[in-house]
């Protein structure tokens, strides 16, 4: 453990000056003085970062440790970036430019950010579970040997009050609960103000509750230390009841009005608390009704030095929403601005010069501003700390799975197994993950070779008690499977942890998160979160489509193709054959570690389907770049089937039927139809920028057809994700897939009911090419 350093109160309240006023000064430079080009508002939160100011000085100037990791509440962001500015790892020019082009973003950004940030905020709720998860990740690290106990650090959100509504801190706070979380503190801005208004008080006396039973130590900061010692003197004590009972709406529009408003209202509701008005003028009355824990530096310091062990703790830390700014307590101040008039008042109020406004210690005097200097100096979040180059796991090549007939999940589950016997650096930091889906998506053989991760030993109960069972379920530190209740919200922020063990914590793992294609939707905007902060992972989807047969609609899935094609971050592959599986699963290990690499989706199935017999390697490096021809069209060949994934014996079936009325006819196996889409893309984009980019890989495939050949595309989803190959090189196209709620039925029912069988197939090129 670190010494800790008896703090500078003072320097540390001109520090929470500093931050609330360069936090105000560059999102009023960004939206008054900038050159506006476009007439648009540029926007920005001043209120939303008064609120937070001072605990974030109390944190970032004392509390926090070298090792800690911060989720900085997305509208407090210029106030992280003020706090870089004095550090003297920002520069002015990017706060300057806020929410400009190349600027300092909006929300914090660990990719777009010239700042270290740890996490990427900006979709509420979900950067602070995510710290929860990456508690858990550095435990696994600990647990297996990756990391030292000394260069472990804190988990830290900073959250605003109203982040406290979404759903994701719940499921994160049930599973952070069965997995034992430590080191993890969430700090909530208790400001009782959301975007639109104030929030409800009725929940906020439950909040504690639900965190207490979900094993958190809560830490309420209410009271400032003006406020105590005001609850002393007579009338204290009705004041303090007063205060405990005054509804969020109350206090926020009394706030605003000030110290008249409030000396009539007290008179009113709580007589006896005269002698306390009678003793103060308005402001000083403003002052301390307003002298909430949240902005007081004694009690921030208090409290979090209090804190110092790891369990986890929810800090709610009574605010003010816009706390020294004209508009405060206003409910409407979410996005308000001050205008020229008022931020002119703000600077004179803080004896800030005009044309000092970015000096970083303007207006305080020598002594005053040598201390603040000082404090930021001696802050530990300020030393140097020791960098980890990340690890590079060399990939071996896979043997696909021997069998006639297979189906890609169970070789998937095969593969693991086969790389899990096998051994060596890449298997050993595989984590695999799944939300209680692992026994039926093939992740039990791996489990039962590689084990349950649990901090706390977990005894295989069916086991001891030898009762039959194919899966072993006892869980050590050493186990390389983190099995999570059903919440596949929880499985993406998972993933996004997992997958920045590298940029976090110096070390690399190679995550793999099981779920029923369908339910990929449960998780999105986490799946989203997770590629936007560029966590590397690989996502096994399976079962998919109607492919699923008897288990019926509500289980088969139709739009996770299109999802993949518009997923940044993401790559999706669909295999038909398992050597396309071990292939891809070998390229998506080594995609995941480039620095320019990206995740990857595979969408697989349970349909088991007879393997292909090759004459060569050649298919490979097309299976990789996103598609290949299993048969070959000839040159000028006036049409050709495309199919993607579990389909492919229909598609192949097809073929057979019509090659000898359509020669020539290719058959097109699309192994990533987001892969192809992005290659034409850029090649577009290429030549837009000038660079004639060479024809990308799709143009490639298709320059040997007619162009007046027409496309059949298949797959077992929504046909959109095929149907834009007409558009490559204008060719017609007759997109087969899924548009309607699937249901209960064998394949031959569903694939004809679905237009998915070979007769479908038939009579879709018939239509296009005898036209
Ligand atoms: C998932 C999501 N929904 C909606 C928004 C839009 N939004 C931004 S801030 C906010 C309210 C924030 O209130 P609070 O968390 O209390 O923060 P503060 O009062 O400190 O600004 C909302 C609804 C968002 N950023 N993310
Ligand atoms: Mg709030």
């Amino acid at each position: 453990m670190l010494k800790k350093t008896s703090p500078d109160l003072d320097a540390l309240r001109l520090l929470d000056d500093r931050l609330r006023w360069l936090s105000a000064w560059t999102i009023h430079n960004a939206n008054h003085l900038r050159e506006s080009r476009d007439g648009l508002k540029v926007g920005g939160h001043q209120a939303s970062c008064a609120s937070m100011t001072a605990i974030m000085a109390a944190l970032y100037f004392h509390a926090l440790g070298p090792n800690d990791k911060v989720a900085v509440k997305p509208h407090a962001g210029p106030v992280l970036h003020a706090i870089h500015y004095l550090l003297g790892t920002q520069s002015r020019e990017q706060l300057e430019n806020f929410r400009g082009f190349g600027g300092m973003q909006s929300y914090p950004s660990r990719t777009k950010d010239r700042i270290p940030v740890d996490f990427s905020t900006g979709s509420v709720g979900l950067g602070v579970a995510i710290t929860a998860f990456a508690s858990l990740v550095q435990d696994y690290l600990l647990a297996h040997g990756l990391m030292e106990r000394a260069e472990a650090g804190r988990m830290v959100a900073l959250m605003g009050d109203a982040e406290l509504d979404e759903g994701n801190i719940y499921e994160c706070l049930i599973e952070a609960y069965k997995h034992d979380i430590r080191n993890c503190w969430w700090i909530v801005d208790y400001n009782r103000q959301s975007l639109d208004a104030t929030t409800a008080e009725r929940m906020f006396r439950r909040f504690d509750d639900i965190f207490a039973a979900c094993g958190w130590r809560v830490v309420t900061l209410k009271y400032g230390k003006q406020m105590e010692a005001a609850f002393t003197e007579p009338g204290g004590a009705e004041l303090k009841a007063w205060i405990d009972d005054v509804g969020n709406a109350d206090y926020a529009a009394l706030t605003y009005l000030g110290g008249g408003a409030w000396r009539e209202r007290l008179l009113k509701d709580a007589p006896a608390v005269k002698p306390i008005l009678d003793a103060r003028d308005d402001d000083a009355l403003a002052s301390l009704m307003t002298n909430l824990a949240g902005h007081d530096m004694a009690s921030l310091v208090e409290a979090f030095d209090a804190a110092q062990d790891d369990v986890p703790t929810l800090f709610i830390a009574y605010t003010v929403k816009g706390r020294g700014l004209p508009f405060a307590g206003h409910k409407d101040n979410h996005a308000g601005l001050m205008n020229p008039g008022q931020i002119a008042a703000l600077r004179e109020r803080m004896g800030i010069a005009e044309g000092e406004e970015w000096e970083p210690y303007a207006g305080l005097g020598g002594n005053a501003a040598e201390a603040a200097r000082a404090a930021v100096e001696a802050s530990r979040i300020a030393r140097e700390k020791r960098a980890r180059p990340w690890n590079v796991a060399e990939v071996p090549a896979f043997d696909p799975p021997a069998g006639e007939e297979q189906s890609t999940q169970a070789a998937f589950g095969r593969i693991l197994l086969d790389l899990s016997r096998a051994g060596g650096p890449l298997a050993d930091r595989i984590v695999t993950t799944s939300p209680d889906v692992t026994v039926s998506t093939n992740l039990g053989a791996w489990v039962n070779q590689r084990g349950l991760f649990r901090r706390q030993e977990l005894a295989d109960v069916f086991a001891a008690a030898k009762i039959p069972s194919a899966q072993k379920w006892g869980a050590t530190d050493a186990g390389q499977h983190i099995e999570l209740g059903i919440a596949e919200n929880n499985l993406f922020l998972m993933l996004a942890a997992l997958g920045l063990a590298g940029d976090i914590f110096g070390e690399r793992l190679f995550p793999i998160g099981t779920v029923y294609d369908p339910f990929i939707a449960r998780g999105l905007d986490a799946l989203n979160y997770a590629c936007y902060q560029d966590a590397r992972f690989m996502l096994v989807a399976t079962p998919s489509g109607v492919t699923l047969g008897p288990e019926g609609g509500a289980h088969q899935s139709i739009n996770p193709p299109l999802i993949a094609l518009g997923q940044p971050g993401l790559r999706h592959y669909e295999p038909a054959f398992v050597d396309e599986l071990a292939l891809l699963m070998e390229e998506g290990f080594r995609l995941m570690q480039r620095p320019d690499g990206e995740s990857v989706y595979l969408r697989l199935t349970t349909r088991t389907i007879a393997q292909v017999q090759r004459p060569d390697e050649s298919w490979k490096a097309g299976a990789v770049e996103g598609g290949y021809w299993l048969r070959q069209p000839s040159a000028g060949a006036e049409a050709a089937l495309v199919y993607s994934g579990a389909i492919a014996p229909e598609a192949i079936a097809a073929w057979e039927a019509l090659k000898d009325d359509v020669p020539g006819l290719g058959l097109l196996a699309v192994t990533s139809p987001d892969r192809l889409h992005r290659g034409w893309s850029e090649r577009l984009r290429g030549r837009w920028g000038g660079k004639g980019a060479a024809p990308s890989h799709i143009e490639q495939l298709l320059a040997p057809l007619s162009p007046t050949a027409g496309l059949v595309t298949l797959l077992d989803g929504a046909p959109a994700s095929l149907s834009w190959l007409g558009g490559v090189l204008g060719h017609r196209v007759s997109p087969l897939g899924l548009d309607r709620f699937g249901q209960t039925g064998s394949l031959d029912d569903l694939y004809r009911e679905y237009r998915l069988d070979v007769g479908a197939i038939v009579e879709a090129a018939a239509e296009l090419f005898l036209d």
